[in-house]
């Protein structure tokens, strides 16, 4: 009746942007990530009968409205599936600041899935963790698993994430947080209104399982050269279709543009650097291990006031002791 998972955060090197179904959570389109081996998301999911309603807890601060009821009807999901009716108190410590575009909402709706189904007592197996993950954030079904992970477009049965074997490609990630307060504008909101209003949308969804292919193509040959070139051509071509839409929705700031400049530069200089950006204004550079020293110091000398991690490939969700 207690149960704590934690989870990594992903990023995508093949986007996922626009919902086939919104009640279902299903994308358009497939896409495929990295998860980090960084800022974890930790939940603890505890089932009292005693309580007359969900009670959230995140980085110590109790929630109420939008936060609070999202995560109450994930829980619906796992108390219809479990035949238990009792509240939950859930307690979450994200180790990145939230709503920042470091897909927090991926590790906590991983975490969530995997600790709330096994204090609820269900037995499920990573593909139906990944599905369930998927109800509560659409990129939280790629967090169930580590390293290189494809998630499937498709019906509810059929769109769950897989781990893909990553062979001798070497990764890591630098990640300049340029701002971390919170999104201007929520993803399912800004992608609903580019799927509704951008005339680009259709060319999107039609070119973006061309690239994934293209991408398991490079992965399997081990070409990081093509898997960063489809990396930062991918997030170019999300980023162009949002600010299609009306109103615009627009992501990278001025401060984005000049670390996507910084990253050109570096290729220039011959440093392997392949940026990409989600729904904020941080910028991530794909890049292998050995680079990680050289490109941390070329952008923080353009950006003295971003903060910077790096990361290499993380594990998939994992039960801990509560
Ligand atoms: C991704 N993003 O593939 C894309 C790229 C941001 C940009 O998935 O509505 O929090 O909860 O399913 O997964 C962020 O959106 O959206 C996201 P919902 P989610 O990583």
């Amino acid at each position: 009746m207690r149960a704590t998972a934690e989870a990594n955060p992903n990023i995508a090197l093949i986007k996922y942007w626009g919902k086939a179904d919104a009640a279902l959570n299903l994308p358009v389109t497939g896409s495929l990530s990295i998860t980090l081996d960084t800022a974890p998301t930790r939940t603890t999911v505890e089932l009292d009968a005693a309580l007359t309603a969900d009670e959230l807890v995140l980085g110590g601060t109790r929630q109420s409205g939008r936060p609070a009821e999202r995560v109450s009807r994930f829980l619906d999901l796992v108390r219809s599936a479990s035949g238990r009716g009792e509240y939950a108190r859930i307690d979450s410590v994200n180790l990145i600041p939230t709503g920042a575009g470091l897909a927090s909402s991926a590790s906590g709706f991983a975490a969530l899935a995997a600790a709330a189904s096994a204090a609820y007592g269900l037995d499920l197996d990573g593909r139906a963790l990944s599905r369930l993950a998927r109800r509560g954030s659409g990129s939280a079904s790629r967090s169930i698993f580590g390293g290189l992970v494809q998630w499937f477009a498709g019906d509810d049965a059929a769109s769950y994430a897989e781990p893909i074997d990553r062979g001798a490609l070497e990764l890591a990630m630098v990640v300049a947080v340029i701002n971390d307060g919170p999104k201007s504008l929520s993803s399912t909101e800004a992608m609903n209104r580019t799927t509704g209003t951008s005339p680009f949308y259709p060319a999107w969804a039609s070119s973006n399982p061309v690239q994934l292919a293209e991408m398991l193509a490079a992965i399997t040959r081990a070409d990081f050269t093509a898997v960063g070139e489809l990396t930062e051509s991918n997030s170019l071509r999300m980023h162009a279709t949002m600010a299609a839409a009306w109103p615009p929705v627009r992501y990278p700031t001025a401060a984005s543009v000049a670390l996507l400049d910084a990253v050109l530069a570096l290729r220039a200089d011959g440093i392997e650097a392949y940026a990409t950006m989600d729904a904020g204004p941080n910028v991530k550079v794909l890049c292998q291990p050995r680079n990680v020293e050289a490109i941390t110091a070329r952008l923080s000398s353009i950006d003295p006031t971003a903060r910077f991690l790096s990361a290499g490939p993380g594990q998939g969700v994992r039960l801990l002791d509560s």
